[in-house]
Parts: C-alpha cells; sequence; structure tokens
C-alpha cells in the first residue's frame, strides 16, 4: 500500500449510517487496493447511538448496532429494512402467544440469538462495548463498532399523552403521536464507551452520517465528553445533509425536526448541528444539489457549504459520497 489508510471516525445511526459506512468501506478499498478487512477495522471507527436500545421479551436489543453488524456482514434483511435475511418468526409467536413482548414489534429467530447472546454476556458481567466487539468478531465487517455509551441511556418520546419508548412511539404509532420533546434519561451521568474519545482524538478525518440529527446523531453528541473531543479534535468534522431538496430521505427526521424547533432544510440541520469556529460540531457540511441555493446561508453560519449529489440508493453511490465527505475532510 504506498498511501497510509486515513483514520476515520463516522457518527452514526442505523439505516442511513450502515448505508454510509459501507460507502466508506468501499471507497477506502478502491483507493488502497489489497487493504485488507482488519486493516479497514483499525481504520474506520463508527461510535454508534444507541438510544433506540430496549429491553424487551428479557433481553437486550441494540437496533442501530445490529443494523450496522448485519449489513456490514451482508447478512441483513435489507428489503424489510432491520433484522436477518431469511428469517423465521417461530419463537415470536410462542411469545405473542404468551402475550410476552410487544405484539407490533417482531423478534425473528436468527436475530433473537444476538439479543441471546448479547443478554448472556451482559449478565456474565461484559460491558455493551465488550458484547459489542464479541459481536463483530463473527463477520470480517471491515469497521470497528464502539456504542456510544455503555450506560442505557434508551431514547424517550414526550407526548401529550405520556412518555413513551422511542421504539414503541415510532413502531407501533409511526410518529404519528405529535412529539413535545426527546429525552435519555441519565444521560448526563453517561461516559463515552470505552476507545470513543481516544478514536475522535487520534482521526484524521470525523464524518456526521446523514442519520437522524434528532434522535441518531442527538444522543451521541448528549453524551458527556462527545462534544468536547469533536471541539479539540485535530481532524476536520464533516457533516452530510440527511434532507435532500427539504425532504428527509427516509424514517421520521422531519417530525423529530420540528418537534425541536429546526425546520426541514439542509440550511437549518447544519445550523442545528452549527459552526466549530462558533462552538458547534461542523467545519464543513455537504449539501446536495437541489439545495445548493442554500449554500450562502450555510458558509454565513461559518462552515463550508460543498454541494456534492447525496442520494445513496446503493452501495458504489454510498461510496462516492464517502470518498467527497472523506476529501473535504483531508484536502
Ligand atoms: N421496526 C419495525 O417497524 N417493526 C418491527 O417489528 C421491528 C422489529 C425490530 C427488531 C429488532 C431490531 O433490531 C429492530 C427492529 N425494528 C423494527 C427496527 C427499529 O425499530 C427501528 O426502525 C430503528 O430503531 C429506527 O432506527
Amino acid at each position: 500500500m504506498s498511501r497510509p489508510l486515513p483514520r476515520v471516525v463516522v457518527l452514526a445511526g442505523g439505516v442511513g449510517g450502515s448505508l454510509f459506512v459501507r460507502g466508506l468501506r468501499e471507497a477506502l478499498r478502491e483507493r488502497h487496493p489489497g487493504v485488507s478487512d482488519a486493516e479497514l477495522a483499525a481504520a474506520i471507527t463508527v461510535v454508534v447511538n444507541t438510544g433506540d436500545d430496549l429491553w424487551l421479551a428479557g433481553v437486550r436489543l441494540m437496533p442501530d448496532i445490529d443494523s450496522l453488524l448485519y449489513r456490514l456482514a451482508g447478512v441483513a434483511d435489507e428489503e424489510r429494512g432491520w433484522g436477518r435475511r431469511e428469517e423465521s418468526e417461530r419463537v415470536s409467536a410462542e411469545l405473542g402467544a404468551w402475550g410476552v413482548g410487544w405484539p407490533w414489534f417482531t423478534l425473528g429467530d436468527l436475530d433473537l440469538g444476538t439479543h441471546l447472546a448479547r443478554t448472556s454476556w451482559l449478565r456474565d458481567g461484559a460491558s455493551p462495548g465488550e458484547v459489542v466487539a464479541r459481536l463483530s468478531r463473527r463477520w470480517p465487517l471491515g469497521a470497528t463498532l464502539l456504542p456510544m455509551t455503555d450506560a442505557e441511556v434508551d431514547t424517550q418520546v414526550r407526548t401529550a399523552e405520556g412518555d413513551l419508548h422511542f421504539q414503541e412511539w415510532w413502531t407501533r404509532h409511526r410518529a404519528s403521536l405529535a412529539p413535545l420533546g426527546f429525552d435519555n434519561p441519565g444521560i448526563e451521568d453517561a461516559r463515552p464507551s470505552a476507545g470513543v474519545l481516544e478514536a475522535i482524538g487520534a482521526a484524521d478525518a470525523v464524518l456526521i452520517a446523514p442519520s437522524n440529527p434528532v434522535v441518531s446523531i442527538g444522543p451521541i453528541l448528549r453524551v458527556p465528553g462527545v462534544r468536547a473531543g469533536l471541539a479539540s479534535a485535530s481532524a476536520r468534522v464533516v457533516g452530510v445533509s440527511p434532507v435532500i431538496g427539504g425532504a428527509v430521505v427516509r424514517g421520521m427526521a422531519d417530525v423529530c425536526l420540528t418537534a425541536i424547533g429546526v425546520e426541514t432544510r439542509a440550511a437549518a440541520v447544519a445550523a442545528h448541528y452549527g459552526a466549530r469556529d462558533a462552538g458547534g460540531l461542523l467545519d464543513a457540511w455537504l449539501l446536495a444539489e437541489e439545495d445548493a441555493g442554500e449554500s450562502a446561508e450555510v458558509a454565513a453560519l461559518g462552515v463550508r457549504a460543498e454541494v456534492r449529489p447525496l442520494w445513496m440508493r446503493e452501495v458504489p453511490l454510498a461510496a462516492r459520497l464517502a470518498a467527497d465527505a472523506l476529501d473535504v475532510a483531508l484536502g
């Protein structure tokens, strides 16, 4: 290998985050022919949201971690959007018959194997970070996954009907109950999991995936120490807009943004993150060609605005986007 691999940290949620990370892995493979998965795993660190995590039917679920794990491993059910390919649901049907779990939340049999293994290790005293490392050893992922924290700080959604776990608000009510706010109880006492601050400090590039800014990236930034780590990082921090042409690409980020008073516009999300020079997060922001008219607004924040194609419908497009983000960060 002629050039050394850059050390890249990505802050990410599940589905959008995993496509972006697959793109990044592909981009580094293209630039560094012959690079091994182990070398890629040493170069790419993904700090993953754990606000979506929950206890259900006696097991611990980590949906965003598992999205990344399964998608990087190539065993995900990409059509459905969660869980394993070639899945069956016999255990879920039995749990339903016993009235255990949530009837609107399906736990596939193969997926339950992951949850049981994880819960077993947690009960033996392993930290969530250690558990994620053990799960990651099964497949050559070409990236290192780190939960944002080892603390249980599941996202709660405040609504007029009361507080709901994020998963109930999303999978049962499909975000139809107007959120009044999002909380991660206990997060003020949480610490970043082992390796997070070290990876940020040693990074050549920090990339914010086009994940939900409120319930995916938001909880990561709320873990005490993460913002300070990013502020003092020697690497540039480059964000990719999750908003294209005034609409979110997938999920319920628009509902979440509205709830916290942020418009669903690329420049408004950049303003929400803020310029690193002004105590915020970003050195640069990638906007879609559809939103090129908002570049001046982003630049006025003190953030370098870069217009690029942002659609990542498949891995080659995600690879081009990740390469663009990397070039902005390293250039
Ligand atoms: N999403 C659903 O819409 N319905 C489900 O039944 C469901 C089950 C499920 C089980 C394990 C898991 O890791 C994720 C699961 N998801 C399900 C996806 C998940 O609730 C969310 O889409 C993400 O957390 C949002 O990013």
